[in-house]
């Protein structure tokens, strides 16, 4: 509650190193507030603080307040006389609004042990305040001296917003300085701002009315640390040679170095030179707060920012600021898509179940149909006495097989049948049984020849699919597939992919050795895995793969301390990349070629053993019902056989009896 209260109050301190007396503040102090009026109105500040004279409530100060209450009549004020320093941690809080500071003398020695003390061991030399301080000049020193001599010792960062107004003699007009350092131990830089008048009012140069990061772009060559975690590089090959690679070693993953080349561009962006810390990690949060990995390097202040891309995660933004995005990751589902996908086999594939039924249905009424004009036909060649050598006999096998005959389109010989219905009978069944096998025929020559219709593509798909389903065993997964509310990628997991944990659960490189293989769906950074697929799969192989997509890519960028002053450049640097295009055109340079499987046509036509099996399967089982049918015909032979015997020598043996 006393956080909202301050941030809707204008706190006003008043500070003045020296005491001058009445007639003589009311006339500075007039114009210092007007400059100070205009100051705020020029930066669209609504919030400032005026330092109160001396470490108490100084002479006259009841009657200041009421005059400063006149002149800023648009804010509201509440007065406060620091008695210790001032309490920057108290005063600015967490996402605090921008305020001003009026420092009424620069130079004066409590302001620097009350204000500039507190305010540089806590570094709030920084874009959260923007500072107005009021100095005289000297005539045998030059302003920037002046300004030099009394801010050196301090800690100002690059995005300071400090104005120093140094008067000029014999007017009331004021000379406006801008002040900051580049980094730790470089020169504190000072430049000539803008001027200030009773009647001219707050005027700035021309390029100071754009933004700060502009005119602080040429940061000197300075050395900023980065932080890079390399989790694989090839033996014998040292850290920053194998980072600033790239040309060759593709198969390795290349997100550290495709990321470390935009930041050799935001060097040259900025004018400053990189040095690169390695880790072996990103980073693991331990029990006791602190960080391992680069996320380690970060958060302890080691380095100034990351130069590889940390993924976004919920829990890390407590403790450190992200860019925008560097890197975008796809990770998906990956596996050769079966040729036929369909459970039934390719021999049946050209007619659905029910038109299958259908023509069965066809063939056996067509055979009782048959059976019919046999017995006529028969009843005829009994009348005519005529001896034909393929005579019509009148058993189920001879009509099943003239049936069949007719269908496979053999066709019984021609004098066999008298009868004109019969013949027409025959004449359907064969035109029939023509238009079925040619139909048949074709569609599974074009079937062969043409690239089927791809049906495993979604989640549901794959889930319902007969191919095995594993994944990388990387951390992101399983978060991704148990920290879901969606109960379809819980079942993938918990019935697909654990149904067998220690076989689908797997590094990339045996993910990919398995995707060669076929049959199996891998779940892994699409990129990584299709670096190694291009080495082990030939481009007929690599034209089936199929991806399938359900989870948002993984966005990563580079991670910056809290409250780093860094974090400007950084955030504009990336966005200017990716503006420009040249964001879009590294992640181009580092992607795998692939084949163009448009222009891929299936250059030879085979049916593999998998679509193959059931025919075979079907002859075997043939031929097997068809010995142990032959073996139960020798026995029923030898049974009767025996029983005959048996009659036989019981005659005998009667005949003998009696
Ligand atoms: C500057 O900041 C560092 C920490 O960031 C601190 O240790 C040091 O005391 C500060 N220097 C001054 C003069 O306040
Ligand atoms: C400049 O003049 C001031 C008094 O106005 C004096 O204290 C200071 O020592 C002089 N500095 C130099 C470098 O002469
Ligand atoms: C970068 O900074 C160095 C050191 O200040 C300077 O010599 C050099 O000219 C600068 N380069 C550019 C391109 O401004
Ligand atoms: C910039 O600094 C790096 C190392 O800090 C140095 O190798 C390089 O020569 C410097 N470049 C310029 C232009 O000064
Ligand atoms: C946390 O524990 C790690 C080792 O477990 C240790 O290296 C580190 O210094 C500890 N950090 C703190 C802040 O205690
Ligand atoms: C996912 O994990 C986060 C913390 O890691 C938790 O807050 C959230 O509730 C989890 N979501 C689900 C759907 O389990
Ligand atoms: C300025 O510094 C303070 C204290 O270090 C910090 O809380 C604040 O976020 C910083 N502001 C910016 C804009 O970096
Ligand atoms: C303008 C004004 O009221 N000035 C007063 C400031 O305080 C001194 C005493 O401390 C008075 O003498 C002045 O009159």
């Amino acid at each position: 509650m006393i956080k909202l209260q301050v941030k809707i109050i204008l706190w006003i301190f008043i500070i003045s190193a020296t005491f001058l007396c009445g007639a003589q503040i009311e006339n500075i102090n007039s114009n210092e507030l007007l400059a100070f009026e205009d100051f705020l109105r020029a930066q669209h500040l609504k919030h400032a603080l005026v330092l109160a004279p001396g470490p108490g409530p100084g002479p006259n100060w009841s009657r200041q307040i009421e005059n400063y209450k006149r002149l800023f009549a648009n804010y509201r004020m509440q007065f406060f006389t620091p008695q210790r320093g001032v309490q920057f941690q108290e005063l600015f809080y967490y996402e605090a609004p921008r305020t001003a500071l009026l420092v009424a003398a620069f130079e004066g020695e409590h302001v620097k042990r009350w204000v500039y003390e507190a305010a540089s061991a806590g570094g709030y030399f920084n874009n959260s305040q923007a500072w107005f301080m009021l100095g005289k000049c000297q005539t045998n020193r030059t302003d920037e001296q002046i300004i030099r001599l009394h801010l050196s010792a301090y800690n100002i960062s690059i995005d300071a917003d400090i104005t120093v107004a140094m008067s000029v003699p014999q007017t009331t007009n004021w000379l406006l300085y801008d002040v900051y350092r580049v980094g730790q131990d470089t020169l504190l830089r000072v430049e000539s701002k803008g001027q200030w008048s009773p009647s001219g009012g707050y005027k700035l140069w021309e390029n100071f009315r754009g933004s700060w990061l502009r005119r602080r772009s040429n940061l000197g060559n300075i050395t900023l640390i980065g932080s890079t975690a390399l989790i694989e590089k090839p033996a014998g090959m040292d850290d920053l040679s194998y980072l600033s690679n790239n040309k060759d070693l593709l198969q390795l993953d290349p997100m550290q170095r495709k990321t470390f080349q935009l930041f050799l561009l935001i060097g040259r962006m900025y004018n400053l030179s990189l040095e690169v810390r390695f880790r072996e990690t990103w980073g693991q949060l331990l029990p006791n707060g602190s960080w391992t990995g680069v996320m380690g390097h970060v958060t302890s202040g080691e380095v100034h920012f990351a130069v590889c891309p940390i993924r976004f995660v919920t829990e890390r933004h407590r403790y450190i600021q992200y860019t925008p995005v560097l890197h975008t990751q796809l990770i998906h589902f990956l596996f050769r898509h079966p040729r036929h996908s369909s459970i039934r086999n390719i021999f049946f594939e050209p007619l659905s179940t029910q038109v299958w039924w259908c023509v069965l249905a066809l063939v056996v009424g067509s055979a009782m149909l048959l059976m019919l004009h046999v017995r006529q036909e028969l009843r005829l060649q009994q009348q005519q006495q005529q001896h034909l050598a393929q005579p019509v006999e009148r058993q189920m096998s001879f009509v099943w097989f003239t049936m069949l005959e007719t269908f496979l389109q053999q066709g019984p010989s021609t004098g066999q049948f008298q009868l004109p219905s019969t013949k027409i009978l025959i004449s359907a069944s064969c035109i029939f049984s023509f238009m079925l096998m040619q139909f048949y025929g074709a569609f599974i020559v074009g079937s062969l020849l043409s690239d089927t219709p791809r049906s495993i593509v979604n989640l549901q798909a794959l889930y319902e699919s007969s191919l095995e389903i594993g994944m990388e065993d990387i951390a992101y997964n399983y978060e991704l597939f148990t920290n879901t509310s969606n109960q379809l990628v819980r079942n993938v997991y918990s019935k697909r992919i654990c149904r067998d944990r220690q076989h689908n659960i797997l590094s990339i490189e045996e993910g990919a050795k398995r995707i060669k293989f076929g049959g199996f769906a891998f779940h892994t950074a699409i990129d990584r895995l299709y670096r190694l697929l291009n080495e082990l799969l030939d481009e007929r192989l690599f034209c089936e793969l199929q991806e399938i997509m359900f989870s948002p890519p993984y966005l990563g960028a580079s991670v910056l301390p809290k409250s780093s002053p860094w974090r400007e450049y950084l955030n504009h640097a990336v966005l200017y990349l990716g503006e420009t295009g040249l964001i879009g055109y590294n992640d181009k340079m580092w992607t795998v070629p692939r084949p163009d499987c448009t222009l891929f046509k299936d250059a030879e036509v085979e049916v593999d053993l998998k679509h193959f099996a059931p025919a075979l399967f079907t002859l075997v089982l043939a031929m097997l019902v068809s010995s142990t049918v032959f073996l139960l015909e020798l026995l029923l032979d030898w049974l009767k056989a025996r029983a005959k015997a048996t009659a036989r020598w019981r005659e005998n043996g009667m005949f003998l009896h009696l």
